[in-house]
């Protein structure tokens, strides 16, 4: 049986973020993704225009019906929300179809390059810190560590020259580890030129490095959370799902960067999706 996930994200029709990279990475690794979404947006909120349709009100006749079509999950994994009452909503979501071996992917988005996205609060971010306490994984970038650690992201960044960076991440990552088995997959960490993604989890880390180009581009953390989320359900070790996340998302940078692009418009993922899917069978 093909294993469905629940994916709690927003709809943005520019950016390639959010469900339109979920849906796309998951579908590829033979998942099924079934989109509840936070809000549908013309475009992301990077852009200085764009309107947000909040969905906070239709949300919780997806727990209504998906309960009276007793709907089960293999995978519950939210990312983007538009209010900070929808991290209540993914919690009772998780309350009502979590079961033994449901999988519970938190992408903690809030925040990149030490700035908090537009629609979040100081008080949003709190709640989505305690959220994650309910994860099997969580797949925080550099800025969102710090904030579900309770670290000042600038010193952090005024570090990353040290010898002793990755330590330093390393111990700011466990203090996000809430739980035993709990497993945190922590994207744009910086150094030296390069840039790192890093796995960590009671007994064991490691940095996965790949080139940098460019100064980041909108949805590389959607895609990336989407295909931990993709690996973990066909039964990967989230080791080897940093390992092919960051490497997938380095060819397909190194591929926009070639032709003049739009950082906020996001990456050309598209072409590359094939070498996620489980067989390469092909029509021609
Ligand atoms: O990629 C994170 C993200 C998701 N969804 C929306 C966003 C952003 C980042 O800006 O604006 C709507």
């Amino acid at each position: 049986m093909t294993k469905k996930v629940a994916v709690i994200n927003d709809l943005s029709g520019f950016g390639k973020c959010s469900l339109t990279a979920a849906i796309a990475v998951l579908s590829v690794m033979g998942v099924q993704p079934c989109p509840v979404p936070t809000a549908v947006l013309t475009n992301q909120t990077g852009f200085k225009d764009y309107y947000s349709c909040d969905f906070s009100d239709k949300l919780k006749f997806y727990i209504d019906m998906w309960k009276k079509n007793n709907a089960e999950f293999d995978g519950i994994y939210s990312g983007y929300i538009a209010h900070e009452s929808q991290v209540d909503f993914i919690e009772e979501f998780i309350s009502a179809f979590k079961k033994s071996t449901t999988k519970i992917i938190v992408d903690p988005v809030m925040a990149d390059n030490g700035k908090m996205y537009d629609a979040y609060t100081h008080n949003t971010c709190m709640k989505i810190k305690e959220l994650t306490k309910k994860a099997d994984i969580i797949t925080p970038n550099l800025t969102e560590l710090c904030i579900i650690a309770g670290e000042d992201y600038n010193s952090v960044i005024e570090n990353s020259v040290s010898d002793n960076y990755f330590e330093y991440i390393e111990q700011i990552a466990k203090k996000a580890i809430a739980h035993d088995t709990m497993q945190v997959a922590v994207t744009s960490i910086k150094k030296d030129g390069y840039l790192y993604n890093g796995f960590f989890e009671k007994g064991n880390s490691f940095f996965a490095k790949s080139n940098q180009y460019g100064t980041g581009f909108s949805g590389t953390g959607d895609i990336f959370a989407s295909i931990i989320c993709g690996s973990i359900l066909n039964g990967k070790s989230t080791e080897t799902a940093v390992e092919v996340a960051t490497k997938f998302l380095e060819e397909a940078i190194a591929y926009t960067v070639k032709s003049p692009s739009e950082p906020m418009h996001g990456i050309e993922f598209e072409k590359f999706l094939h070498k996620l899917a489980i067989k390469e069978d092909k029509y021609e």
